[in-house]
This record gives structure tokens, sequence and C-alpha cells, in this order.
């Protein structure tokens, strides 16, 4: 009896500290090689504590978040998109060109043949990984949707910025991703505290221009109206 009640005691202050525990929050600076503040990076923290793992696990997905990868202006927006794993994403097409979204990636191989507006079904992410996606129309239409196998990712601003919130404190490895990185960085730990953390990284990437409508008339829509055989617009 008094076994049972130690232990039962026990039970109840772990209880009690896990339950004090406050979240953490991480913001992480990415930089080039150069120190120029870089956007579009994916930054994904993966619990490494086994305990922590388990409540990873136990966090549902944000079933309700809207995820979307758009066309407009024959670009598509954001040129890159991270999600939880087993997400549903929307590719609503806001041109009046028709778009033909596909991808060959290993982690998600999909096709939306030559459409307008928005497809009548999301595609379901459910494989963590990287989707390459591409437009069968416009060539130079490109774009990435990161898989995330964990809860807490997230991608660079415009300032280069990450800011992961409601983390639970532990210890996690960093995995980070450029579509232009030279070569997967390597990934590195942190301890996460109670309260603000802080994180500098930087990736080696080749330098290169987001894909970017060319000026009307040019390439693109031409081929289009060839491929559909009438004006796509
Ligand atoms: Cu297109």
């Amino acid at each position: 009896m008094p076994m049972f009640r130690f232990t039962t005691y026990l039970l109840w202050l772990t209880y009690i500290i896990s339950a004090s525990v406050t979240a953490a929050t991480l913001t992480v600076d990415v930089t080039d090689a150069q120190g120029n503040m870089l956007s579009d990076s994916v930054v994904e923290l993966i619990s490494t504590a086994p305990l922590e793992a388990t409540s990873t696990s136990e966090i549902t997905l944000p079933a309700t978040a809207h995820y979307e990868m758009r066309q407009q202006d024959r670009v598509f927006y954001p040129f890159v998109l991270a999600v939880p794993q087993g997400a549903n994403v929307d590719f609503p097409n806001l041109d009046r060109t028709r778009h033909h979204v596909y991808s060959f990636s290993e982690a998600k191989q999909f096709e939306l043949k030559l459409y307008v507006g928005t497809t009548a079904d999301p595609i379901t992410f459910d494989k963590a990984g990287l989707v390459a996606i591409g437009c069968n129309i416009h060539d130079y239409m490109q774009a990435f949707i990161y898989v995330a196998k964990s809860p807490y990712f997230s991608v660079s601003d415009a300032s280069g910025e990450i800011q992961l919130t409601d983390v639970p404190p532990g210890e996690y490895q960093v995995k980070i991703w450029h579509p232009w990185q030279i070569v997967a960085p390597a990934s590195s730990s942190i301890i996460l505290n109670d309260g603000a953390n802080q994180l500098a990284l930087s990736v080696d990437i080749e330098h290169q221009n987001k894909p970017s409508s060319p000026p009307s008339g040019f390439g693109a829509s031409d081929h289009a109206s060839h491929m559909m055989g009438q004006h796509a617009k």
C-alpha cells in the first residue's frame, strides 16, 4: 500500500511538472553563406527525446488549417509552402489561362489536368518529403511543397526570419532546406527552454531568380493556346 501511494504520488508529481511547463518559442534567422537574409527556407524541428516524441505524435494536425498553392499571373504562390504530413492542399487557379499542375516527386505524384478556377478536390500530402510542383503549360512555373513529419516547422519570410511557437521544451534535431541549396545542409540539434529561444542558421545556395511571369504575349501563353487549340485569354 505505501508503495502504491508513493508511485501515485510520483505520477502526480510528474503530471504537475509537465503540466506546469510552458511552451517554448524559437526565432530562427536564416542567411546564405554571405550573410544575406534568406527567404523561402524551411526549418523543421524533430523531437529527439522519447517523451517529447510521444507528445508530438499526440498533437493532431491542424485539420482546420487551409493550405493553398494558387496560380496567379501565371506564377505559383507561395514559392515554398510547408505543410504537415496528411495536409490537404488546394490549387486554385486565379488566372483566366488554364494550368496543368503536376508533380513527379517521390513523396507525391499527381496531376491536375487543364483547369480554371478551383479544382474539385484538394490533394492530400500523406508522405513526408519534398514535392516539386510544375505546370505542363508554363515550363518556368515552379514551386515546392515541403511535407513535414513534425508539427513544428515554418518557412522564412522576406527578412529570413522564422517564428515557431507553442513548441514543447526539449531537445530537437533542426532540419533546414532551401530550394536553391547547393548541398543538403547537415542538421543540427538544439535544446529549447521555456520561453524565447534564438537560433541562427545559414544555407549555402546558388542564387537564382524566383519564377516570374514573362511579359504578356511571350512564349508561355502562346504555347498554351497551341496546346489547347484555342486562345486561352
Ligand atoms: Cu501554367
